[in-house]
This record gives structure tokens, C-alpha cells and sequence, in this order.
């Protein structure tokens, strides 16, 4: 078999359903493999906004997300959704290809070193040197990139083996079982929990897999222990739940702070050092057990004393099994907390101005999501509203990147959500410096007739970066810029563009976008002026007060 044929075999064994991606001159006969395969190729306009797909089909489904690139430029142009992906524990495979390694005419135009640039970025890199190797080399990219923790994996396939002939046979996957956890130290978990009086859990992104997250609910639902959610962790429980306490969108100082200051046992779900902290230790005063595949990366402000490694799923069924809610449990703190943090949350919901207040941004679109629909989130200073604001019924509903939080991957983020679930209602929510940095991915989400929304919130600056200039203390300098007309420019992709003056408007379109099919562009002025008194202040001194 022709060796392009037999890596694009490789990958249809692997369950593969799409590649994201852009070919060039070196990769075409692994293209034209592709054409008559069952894999449909999903063409960008930037090899970035195809890894972010590639990385977000990883995360929402547990499978390799894998998108195509040339050698040099293309792949270079990967480098930010390798990373994205890498430290977002996204399962993705980024194939690039490379001028001929035997022989090649061309000397040094357009190569490269794209192995050993990828080195620090993936968990695995491997150029294709014989057509014999394409079987093992696919099936173990596969491996490591779903293998607890997950991340970004590379194969290089050059141009002269793509064109090799070899009778090798593919690798199916094995029958395996993740390690489960070991006795003593799930018992040493157990024990303290007991003991402890007023423990508290923590949800955080590697608790966010199918099966620990219904073990999760019955966790809290059984034991009645107080939990809160990371950024990453969002919905997998739900965050309407009664004992839910809050998003550690913030470090420090938020109402939800008092009550892990106020714990003596934290149980650390899936924490992953990558997150911006969402809690500080400090002196080691209460225990802290981390529950994860792996174990804990010790950080000056992060030392958990029981490390309890394995199955995640499977140590929350044991801890279920095993844990009965005790007489000496004390959540009255937590339930006080509870009811000062939810009269915070409701401030601002009826805010009426225009520019739009981010909570009442959130509270719109919260109502009119239903409790599946997905919010995709670029980076901006909106992500900390709405990872404090809006409340995630289900998992996975806010893909949010507290990882690399790189801007840009709002919009193919959303894209790659709405192609693995078609039925369901995507939002993707980006500031105008964001946006403009993948937006011609709308040219890709209008041809594929893609049901979306994309707000754009404009506040015509790189506004995140601006409030923290400002909280420095230093002049606004270098944060200012114009905008395209969005509306128009929406249509120039053949999307359609709409412009609200109002709240009430805003409600409107969102909700005409939400049941019109095709590409909406909402171009939404918002009003930034609450950032430093609502986040730096208010929520620090009111939790204080507590
Ligand atoms: C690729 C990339 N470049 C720069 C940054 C640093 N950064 C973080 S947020 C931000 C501003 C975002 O501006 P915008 O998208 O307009 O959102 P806003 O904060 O204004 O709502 C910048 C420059 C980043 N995270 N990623
Ligand atoms: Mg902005």
C-alpha cells in the first residue's frame, strides 16, 4: 500500500472523523489519500484556527482532534494551538508534512527543525522515516495524546515516504484499564475527610471527564460537603447546585476564599498547576488531598499532603462508598458565605446601560442559553465576569482556556463545538482584539453552514491588559485601537451583522440569532468602567467583612 494511503488507513482506524487543516505542495498525496477516504477535510484560512478546532473536538469528545499543515510556515503557524492544546490537556494531533529526507533539490527553502519545535510543546514528536514505521508511529501519537493528562502530539510525515509502497499492517488499540488509585492512600483520604470538620471540595479541569462527573454529583448529593468549581471545572457539576460556593475566578479575596480560609480538609478534584491558582496555600493550616490521574506538582502555592494518584472516576466511587455525612460537620460557615455571595452575584443583573454591563451581558445570556447550549470564550477581561457570573448547568457548556489563555481561539473554538454537537446552540464570545485575530475563520464557519453566534464585544482596546495598566498605576498607553465596521464586515463574509443600541435590543437579536440558521456576527459596546471597583475592590472588601 502507498504510504499516504496507509497513514489516512491509520487514522479512519483511529476513529478520526475530520482533519483541520491547510495542506501545502509537501502534504498532497496524503491529501489525495484523504479525498477517498471517510474523513472529511475541514479547510481554514490559518493553520491556528484549525489546531484550536483540532484541540476543542479533543476536549468535548475524549478523542484526538487532528488537523494538517505544511512543513516550515504551516507549521509554525501551529505553534500556539500546540501549546493551547498541550496545556489545556486538549488531545490533539497536529501531521505536518516535509521536503523529501533522502533527497532533496531544493536545499534549505522553507525547512525547518518543525521535531525539535515542537518539543517543548507536545508529548510526543516523531518525523516518519520509512513507510514501515507509519502504523506504530500513528498508534502510539494516539496513545499519548488521550493517555491521562492529555495533550498535542506531531508526526511528520516528508514528502518522499508519503510516496513510499509498504506492506506493514495497522496496530489496533489495546485492552486497557487506567490504574486505580492504591487502598492505603484512598483510606488515608477517607480518614481525614471523616475527621475533618468542616471539609470542602474543589472541582478543577481534570475532574472534567464523563465518568467522574456524575461520580462527582453523587458525591456532593450524598455527603452534602460544600464544593466549588476552577475555571476549567465549570459545570461539571452544576453550578445552580445548592451547596455550590462559587468560581475561584479569582486567586484571592473573593467571597468564596473565606470559606476555603475557613475549611480545615480540601479536596483537591482534578486541580492541574497549569490553572491560575485558585486558592493560595500558605502555611499548610488545613489539609489539602489531591485526587488525580497523576500526582500533585508541588508550587510554592500548591503542596497537597495526600496525594491519592489513580482513576479519578473510580476514587470518587470509593470515596462515596465509604463516606457518610458526620454529626461533627460544621457548614454553617459555608452556608452564610453562600447567601452573602449570591446577593453579590445578583448586583448588576438589571443594570440597564448601554454600553452593556458584563454581569447583565451574562445574565442575558444565560437566560437564553438552554442549560446544554456552549459558550466559547477568547481571552479578554470579559472571562473573568463570566467565569464568576454565569452559572454552567452542564459539562463542558463554557469552553474557557485558563491554561495558555491564548486570544483567539473564541470563534474555532465555537466552530469545533457546533460541528461535534450540531443540535446544540453555540455562542462564542470574544473581545474586538481577539476576535480580529482569527476572524477570517469566518469565511470556514460560513461555508460549512454553520449554525453560530460570535459576539464581538467592542470597547475599541485590549482592554484586560488595559485594566491591569491601570491597576499598576501607570497612563493608558498602547491599548487603544479602531475597529472594522462589524456589521459590514460580517456581511462581506456572508454572514449576517447586527448592531444593538440597548439592552433590550441586545436580548432581541441574541434570541433572533439563536433560532435563525447561519453565521451571526453581534457587534456589542461594552461598558468596562465597573472592572476595578467591582473585582479589585468591592468583592474584597464585602468578603472581608465576613
Ligand atoms: C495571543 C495573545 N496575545 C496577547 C495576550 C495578552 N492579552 C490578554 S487579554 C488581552 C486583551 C484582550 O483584548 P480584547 O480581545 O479586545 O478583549 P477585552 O479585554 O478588551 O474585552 C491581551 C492583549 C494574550 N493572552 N494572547
Ligand atoms: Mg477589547
Amino acid at each position: 500500500m502507498k504510504a499516504s494511503d496507509l497513514f489516512v488507513k491509520a487514522l479512519e482506524a483511529e476513529g478520526v472523523k475530520y482533519v483541520f487543516g491547510i495542506p501545502g505542495e509537501e502534504n498532497l498525496d496524503l491529501l489525495e489519500s484523504l479525498r477517498t477516504s471517510s474523513i472529511q477535510l475541514v479547510l481554514t484560512r490559518h493553520e491556528q484556527g484549525a489546531g484550536f478546532m483540532a484541540a476543542t473536538y479533543g476536549r468535548l469528545t475524549g478523542k484526538v482532534g487532528v488537523c494538517l499543515a505544511t512543513l516550515g510556515p504551516g507549521a509554525t503557524n501551529f505553534v500556539t494551538a500546540a501549546a493551547y492544546a498541550q496545556l489545556g490537556a486538549m488531545p490533539m494531533m497536529m501531521i505536518t508534512g516535509q521536503k523529501p529526507v533522502k533527497l532533496s533539490k531544493q536545499g534549505h527553502f522553507q525547512i525547518v527543525d518543525v521535531v525539535a519545535m515542537m518539543q517543548p510543546l507536545t508529548k510526543y514528536t516523531k518525523q516518519i522515516v520509512s513507510a514501515d514505521n507509519i502504523p506504530a508511529r500513528v498508534r502510539e501519537a494516539f496513545r499519548r495524546a488521550m493517555e491521562e493528562r492529555p495533550g498535542a502530539v506531531h508526526l511528520e510525515l516528508p514528502e518522499d515516504i508519503a510516496d513510499e509502497h509498504s506492506d506493514a499492517i495497522l496496530i489496533p488499540e489495546s485492552y486497557h484499564r487506567r490504574p486505580v488509585a492504591d487502598d492505603k492512600a484512598v483510606q488515608r483520604a477517607i480518614n481525614a475527610i471523616m475527621a475533618s470538620k468542616r471539609p470542602i471540595l474543589m472541582v478543577g479541569a481534570g475532574a472534567n471527564r464523563k465518568t467522574s462527573a456524575k461520580m462527582l454529583r453523587e458525591f456532593v448529593d450524598r455527603t452534602g460537603i460544600p464544593f466549588f468549581t476552577t475555571q476549567m471545572g465549570k459545570g461539571v457539576i452544576d453550578e445552580e447546585h445548592p451547596q455550590w460556593l462559587g468560581n475561584a475566578t479569582l486567586s484571592d479575596g473573593d467571597f468564596l476564599h473565606r470559606a476555603i480560609e475557613n475549611a480545615d480538609c480540601i479536596i483537591n478534584v482534578g486541580h492541574d498547576v497549569i490553572e491560575k491558582p485558585p486558592f493560595f496555600m500558605r502555611k499548610g493550616l488545613r489539609t489539602v488531598i489531591h485526587v488525580n490521574y497523576t500526582s500533585a506538582e508541588v508550587d510554592t502555592v500548591y503542596f497537597p499532603q495526600i496525594e491519592v494518584v489513580g482513576d479519578v472516576a473510580n476514587t470518587i466511587w470509593r470515596l462515596v462508598e465509604a463516606i457518610k455525612p458526620q454529626p461533627h460537620w460544621d457548614f454553617s460557615y459555608p452556608d452564610m458565605i453562600r447567601k452573602h455571595l449570591h446577593a453579590h452575584l445578583a448586583i448588576g443583573r438589571d443594570d440597564e446601560r448601554f454600553p452593556i454591563h458584563p454581569v447583565r451581558l451574562v445574565r442575558e445570556m444565560r437566560e437564553l442559553m438552554p442549560s446544554d447550549g456552549i459558550v466559547a470564550l477568547d481571552n479578554g477581561m470579559y472571562k473573568i465576569w463570566f467565569g464568576r457570573y454565569y452559572r454552567c448547568r452542564e459539562p463542558n457548556t463554557m469552553l474557557l482556556d485558563n491554561a495558555l489563555a491564548t486570544m483567539g481561539a473564541g470563534l474555532p473554538s465555537g466552530m469545533a463545538a457546533k460541528i461535534v454537537f450540531p443540535d446544540r446552540k453555540v455562542v462564542a464570545v470574544s473581545g474586538d482584539g481577539g476576535f480580529m485575530m482569527n476572524s477570517q475563520e469566518l469565511e470556514t464557519a460560513v461555508r460549512l453552514n454553520l449554525n453560530l453566534t460570535q459576539i464581538v464585544l467592542r470597547d475599541n482596546a485590549y482592554g484586560m491588559i488595559k485594566w491591569k495598566q491601570a491597576n499598576m498605576g501607570f497612563q493608558n498607553f498602547g491599548m487603544d485601537m479602531g475597529n472594522p465596521d462589524f456589521v459590514k464586515y460580517a456581511e462581506s463574509y456572508g454572514a449576517r451583522g447586527w448592531r444593538p443600541n440597548s439592552v433590550a435590543e441586545f436580548r432581541e437579536m441574541l434570541e433572533k440569532s439563536l433560532e435563525m440558521p447561519g453565521v451571526d456576527v453581534i457587534d456589542l459596546a461594552i461598558d468596562y468602567s465597573d472592572n476595578d471597583r467591582v473585582l479589585n475592590k468591592e468583592i474584597k472588601e464585602l468578603s472581608a467583612k465576613l
